[in-house]
């Protein structure tokens, strides 16, 4: 049976533990690098070797390729698992893994690619027959009459999107003509600036949706199958809070359309690994926005209601094995949460580095809870805030958030300010208890209705 020899895992916090763990139980080797912040997590203390790859600042450690690839080679590792974030859906670091003699644990280079330019990949999706939002169907190629013209065909409000852009930045909604036009060039230079490309597209603008994902593995080999949707409309500056599956309200049909448009379209790309497809959903349509071509933070609520380990499975895809699984394997039971707990100030959500004095995980049946956090650790300043996810799972939603509720009660973070009190309320709010708010709701919300 094909293997992965030994894995670097390239990444920190709760998601190179959580990759530690599915390597150790597949008996894999692991290799953990770490910036000299990271020193003490709790990865790095259980991993078989640990390497540090440079000072503090991501971009001199976590983002630096070559020093991650060098580690590899002192290693002799035979693999690099990304995790998410950081250089995970960066094609150009795939690329030079994959020509240094090492596997990336991903999809290939060129589909990461082709998912990064936002207007290729809705129109590879178009293609495959995956619902897209009404728009411009590729890039604005002038200044003028034809993309008032496009605008005019879609109905305003419309979106300005930048090709590069993606999980919120480069956009600019427009709700009349007269507007239009600036703003395309505004959005144009602002993309140019930050992402070294200033292709723009434009969307209908979507008032009310919500943000449904779909869940999909597939092997490169001919095998595809969906895990589900998550809803993850809970959200506050394009950071997702609380993540929930499967999504509330989908009526069966709709689903099983969407999800069946994501089989064909991976089949089609010839994807491989772990993906995730993003909709917008509103009055019983989805609306594919985006694809995420790495393991998502929020993975385990689709491992709750699946049984299925996707990070496992990612492993196994890379070592070269076909999927464990078809779709008839895969059946649906039950409903998951998961609450993220982040180490910011419950007020202004100002980050709230630190040392953790206590730390005391929920449990019970139904909890779980991944977290790289023990009593005395540090969090660092430098990275993102995530300290823990509580995830929990019941046969029914009331059942799940029931369980929720509980263990956030039981959930003790000592030392620094967490958002616990503002995931105490959301479990108790009465629109999120009925299920389907949108992806404006939290914000709402937050500035008191
Ligand atoms: C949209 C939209 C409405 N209409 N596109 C924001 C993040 C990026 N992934 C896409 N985003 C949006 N695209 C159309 N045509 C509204 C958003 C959006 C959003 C989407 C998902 C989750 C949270 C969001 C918050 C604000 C705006």
């Amino acid at each position: 049976m094909p293997t992965l020899e030994k894995v670097l895992i390239a990444n920190r916090g709760e998601i190179a533990l959580r990759v530690l763990r599915a390597c150790k139980e597949l008996d894999i080797p692991t290799v953990a690098v770490h910036s000299k912040a990271d020193r003490e997590l709790k990865h790095v203390l259980l991993a078989d070797e640990a390497v540090c790859i440079g000072p503090a600042p991501s971009a001199d450690s976590y983002l630096n390729g070559p020093a991650i690839i060098s580690a590899a080679e002192v290693t002799r590792a035979s693999a690099i698992h990304p995790g998410y974030g950081f250089l995970a859906e960066n094609a150009d670091f795939a690329d030079q893994v994959e020509k240094s003699g090492f596997t990336f644990i991903g999809p290939t280079a060129d589909t990461i690619r082709l998912m990064g330019d936002k207007v290729s990949a809705i129109q590879a999706m178009k293609a495959a027959g995956v619902p897209t939002v009404p728009g411009s169907d590729g890039p604005l190629t002038d200044h003028g009459e034809r993309t008032l013209d496009i605008a005019q065909r879609i109905g305003y409000p419309v979106i300005v999107k930048a090709a590069a852009g993606g999980g919120g930045r480069g956009m600019r909604v427009v709700h009349d003509e007269a507007d239009l036009l600036s703003a395309v060039e505004v959005t144009q230079a602002e993309a140019a600036a930050a992402f070294g490309s200033g292709v723009v597209y434009l969307e209908k603008f979507l008032q009310r949706p919500r943000h449904v994902e779909i869940q999909v593995l597939a092997d490169g080999q001919g095998n595809a199958v969906h895990l589900g949707d998550r809803d993850c409309s809970l959200q506050r500056r394009h950071q997702k809070v609380l993540e929930e599956a499967p999504a509330p309200g989908i009526p069966e049909h709709v689903r099983t359309q969407v999800t069946q448009s994501c089989i064909k379209a991976c089949l089609e790309i010839g994807y491989r690994g772990a993906g995730t497809f993003e909709f917008l959903y509103e009055d019983e349509q989805f609306y594919f926005i985006e694809m995420n071509t790495r393991v998502q933070v929020e993975h385990p609520v689709t491992e709750m209601i699946t049984g299925v380990d996707i990070v496992r499975e990612q492993l196994q895809i890379a070592s070269g094995l076909p999927l464990s699984m078809q779709q008839d394997d895969i059946s649906f039971r039950g409903h998951a949460f998961e609450c993220r707990i982040n180490a910011e100030d419950p007020q202004t959500f100002m980050p709230c580095p630190g040392k953790v004095s206590t730390f005391h995980a929920p449990g019970g049946p139904g909890i779980r809870v991944d977290s790289h956090l023990y009593d005395g650790y540090t969090v660092p300043p430098y990275y993102d805030s995530l300290i823990a996810k509580i995830i929990s799972y019941g046969d029914s939603r009331a059942i799940a958030l029931a369980k929720m509720r509980q263990a956030l009660d039981e959930l003790v973070v000592e030392g620094i300010r967490n958002n616990t009190p503002l995931h105490h309320d959301l479990v108790r709010d009465e629109a999120f208890k009925a299920g389907g708010v949108s992806i404006h709701y939290l914000e709402k919300l937050l500035l008191g209705e």
